[in-house]
Parts: C-alpha cells; sequence; structure tokens
C-alpha cells in the first residue's frame, strides 16, 4: 500500500470513530439543528408527541446501534450480547414494575408492530376482531380496512354514544353477542375518557373471547396511577413508550399468563422482526426507570389538569369539545358549529405556532384528509413545564386563531395568526427546552 494510500485509510478510520455529524454531514446536522429551532418556538400540542429525556436520547445515539441481538436475554442467537442482556433486562423489569404485570417483551419497534405481533400470537388469518371505529377514536392496527389487520382479519367495529360521545359498552356486548368475535381490541388513539376494562373483560368472557388493551396512549398516565390498569384485566397489553410515557418511540407487550410467553415473544421473533434495537431498549430502560421516580406521578397528575384547563378554556369560547371534556391527557374539538374544516384550521394553528392535528370526530361527514375536528393534548407541554394557566391561555389563543379564521371564511388571518405566534414564542421562550440538537 502507498503511503498515500494508507495516509487515506487511516484518515477514514480516525473520522469513522471521532468526526463529529457537523464536520462528516453538514446537510443532515444542519436540518437537525432546524428541527431544534421548531422545536423549542413552537408549542407542542399533538396529543401523541412529546419530549424526552436528553438521557434517553444520549442511551439511543449510542455504540449499542451496532450490535445484534436476535432472541431473548441470555437466549441469543449472536455472541457478545451480555451487555445488551443487562440493558434488556433492566427494561424488562422496569416494565414490570412499572405496570404491575408478570411479563414484557420490549423489542417492538412501535405501537403498530406490538398489535401486529399479538395478533400473530393469538389469531389465525381470518379470525373476528371486535374493535373501536377509527373515526370515533380507535386506530388503524385496529381493523381499519386499509391495515394488515383489516385485511387479514373479520372485522366489526364499536363506537361511542352519538349523545354523549361515551363508549356505548351496551353495543359493545351486544355486539360481541353477535359476532362471537375471538378478540376484542379496546384501547384509543382519540378518546378522551377513562376506559372501563373491567367491563369490556366481562363482556369478553361472555363470549370467550381474547381481551387486547392497547394503551399507546394512555401508557404514562397508567404508570403514573391517574388512570386504571388494563393488566388485571386484558389478557394482552399492548403499548408504544413515547407518548404519555415519554421515552423513546418504540412499542412493548405486556401479560400475565405464562402460557402466553412463547407464543408472544415468537411472534415478536422470529414471527415479526429481526434483530431488536438494542439502542432503543436502552432508551426504554432509562425511561422507564424515570417513569419509576415519585415525580412522574405529579407529571401524569399535570398532564390530565393540563388538558382540562385547555378544554374548558375552548369549551368557555364555544368551541364543542367531543364527550363535553377529557379525564386524560387528550381531547377533541368538534369545528362543524363554526363552520371550520380540520386542515385549515390546522394550518392556520400551526401558522401560529400551535402544533395539533386535524382528527376525525364521530360519524365525521369529512374525509380524514380534511376532517371536522382537531386533537389536542397536553403531554409535552407539560413536560415543558406549563401550568393549567398556561394551559387555559392557550386555549384562548387557539380560540383566538380559530375565530380568525372562521371571520375570513375559512382563509389565511394574517394578522391574528402573527399576533398569537408572537405570543407562543414568548411562552416558549419561558419555558426552554434542550439547548442542544444531539
Ligand atoms: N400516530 C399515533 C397518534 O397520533 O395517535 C397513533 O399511531
Amino acid at each position: 500500500m502507498s503511503q498515500a494510500a494508507k495516509k487515506m485509510q487511516e484518515n477514514q478510520t480516525m473520522n469513522l470513530f471521532t468526526s463529529a455529524l457537523k464536520q462528516v454531514d453538514p446537510a443532515v446536522f444542519g436540518a437537525i439543528g432546524h428541527e431544534l429551532h421548531r422545536q423549542q418556538d413552537y408549542l407542542e400540542l399533538i396529543a401523541s408527541e412529546n419530549l424526552t429525556s436528553r438521557a434517553v436520547m444520549q442511551a439511543q445515539g449510542s455504540v449499542l446501534t451496532n450490535k445484534y441481538a436476535e432472541g431473548l436475554p441470555g437466549k441469543r442467537y449472536y455472541s457478545g450480547c451480555d451487555f445488551v442482556d443487562e440493558i434488556e433486562n433492566l427494561a424488562i423489569e422496569r416494565a414490570k414494575k412499572l405496570f404491575t404485570c408478570n411479563f414484557a417483551n420490549v423489542q417492538p419497534h412501535s405501537g403498530s408492530q406490538s398489535n401486529q405481533a399479538v395478533y400473530l400470537a393469538l389469531l389465525q388469518p381470518g379470525a373476528k376482531i371486535l374493535s373501536m371505529a377509527l373515526d370515533h377514536g380507535g386506530h388503524l392496527t385496529h381493523g381499519s380496512p386499509v391495515n394488515i389487520s383489516g385485511k387479514w382479519f373479520d372485522v366489526k367495529q364499536y363506537g361511542v354514544r352519538k349523545q354523549d360521545g361515551y363508549i356505548d359498552y351496551d353495543m359493545v356486548e351486544e355486539m360481541a353477542q353477535q359476532q362471537k368475535p375471538d378478540m376484542i381490541v379496546c384501547g384509543a388513539s382519540a378518546y378522551s375518557r377513562v376506559i372501563d376494562w373491567k367491563r369490556f373483560r366481562a363482556i369478553a368472557d361472555k363470549v370467550d373471547a381474547w381481551l387486547l388493551a392497547d394503551v399507546a396512549h394512555y401508557a404514562g398516565l397508567i404508570a403514573g396511577g391517574v388512570l386504571p390498569t388494563p393488566c388485571d384485566y386484558a389478557d394482552v397489553v399492548t403499548t408504544t413508550t413515547h407518548k404519555t410515557l415519554r421515552g423513546p418511540r418504540g412499542g412493548m407487550i405486556l401479560w400475565n399468563d405464562e402460557a402466553l410467553s412463547q407464543p408472544i415473544n415468537q411472534a415478536v421473533f422470529p414471527g415479526l422482526q429481526g434483530g431488536p434495537l438494542e439502542h432503543v431498549i436502552a432508551g426504554k430502560a432509562v425511561a422507564f426507570g424515570l417513569a419509576l421516580q415519585p415525580d412522574f406521578k405529579i407529571y401524569a397528575q399535570n398532564v390530565v389538569k393540563n388538558a382540562q384547563a385547555m378544554a374548558n378554556a375552548l369549551d368557555a369560547r364555544g368551541y364543542t369539545i367531543v364527550s363535553g371534556g377529557t379525564d386524560t391527557h387528550v381531547f377533541l374539538v368538534d369545528l362543524r358549529k363554526q363552520g371550520l374544516v380540520g386542515l385549515d384550521a390546522q394550518r392556520s394553528l400551526y401558522r401560529a405556532h400551535l402544533n395539533c392535528n386535524r382528527n376525525t370526530i364521530p360519524d365525521d361527514p369529512q374525509k380524514p384528509w380534511y376532517t371536522s375536528g382537531l386533537r389536542f393534548g397536553s403531554p409535552a407541554g407539560t413536560t415543558r413545564g406549563l401550568s393549567a394557566a398556561d394551559f387555559a391561555q392557550i386555549g384562548g389563543m387557539v380560540a383566538d386563531v380559530l375565530d380568525g379564521l372562521k371571520e375570513n371564511g375559512g382563509e389565511n388571518n394574517a394578522s391574528v395568526e402573527d399576533a398569537v405566534a408572537q405570543k407562543v414564542k414568548e411562552m416558549c421562550a419561558r419555558f426552554p427546552i434542550y439547548t442542544e440538537a444531539l
């Protein structure tokens, strides 16, 4: 090898292990920096998002990203797994403690894959599922026709009562008796009320169905003790780890009956996934450790108080809250009275630095791309340190923007949006987040 080639190889090796992203890839580094500024200057009101800890992000950005570890701790298909075993065992033990259950699989890459793994473990193709309809607050993976769950299973769906927006348990029971499903799925992504897990168990028992509770949205509130746990009632519980639980993006499966361990673990791997993301699992371990601290209980309580304060403020300004309010971190605004479309409202709020997502409301006359509703949530703002009084003020600012949009017939109202954006930026500056993106 020539001296020049040797030198080049040395440089590359040195660069690979020591050079920072800023030098290696200024384009990606720059975009990450812009995202940091966006998170600093916008109020995050998307109910499924949160601001995870720097510690979680450090664990995710670690050397663990290099390791293959198919299998489970102590039983891997690759060698060199001592330390990832230690980390994955920490995640499992902390998850079990946090949710008071006997078994946990922390390998699912997402909530969606957690649900797929449970279907694979417990059902055959063509099996019958009874679940909550997407436009009533359910989730795509609960049997939507556009999702694999809706394509591979025979799905019937329950919803909320027209008169009050609460889950219609009598309807669930009647449908279960008629349909005799193999599995009932409960849990939701846009439902703001306490879910009666015990009633779901009773219904599932009447028809001898599996009960799956998907608590992706509620996990942090359950861990924080402000919502009841389904672990005592459901055969299997699935969740994400990045929403109210405030960890890295990922999924997890929990259960109590040892007889389910083999089918569930084998469904995750090799049934569905390959190598687990051990760097993300390390982030999960860190997040679960933080959620076991006493102050996480205060956080969970504040999340609910803050969502309620914001929903009340919007209600006081004449906006319809689906089901009349919230017991959780999330609520839906029905925009039909104002004649607004969710897409226009979402865009207008974003110009005012208020970030939320448009969402279908029960029996929405609009298509899912447009919608007649907006979904708001308090997890990220509460992490930032905002109080109920701040959230009441945010509710007022949202109402200002929506009123402005209505006055302009659903078109931009730049003067209102700009004025609110200024106030939001001031509020964000009072509650700083990360100072560095990496
Ligand atoms: N995308 C998540 C949510 O916003 O609720 C669910 O998949």
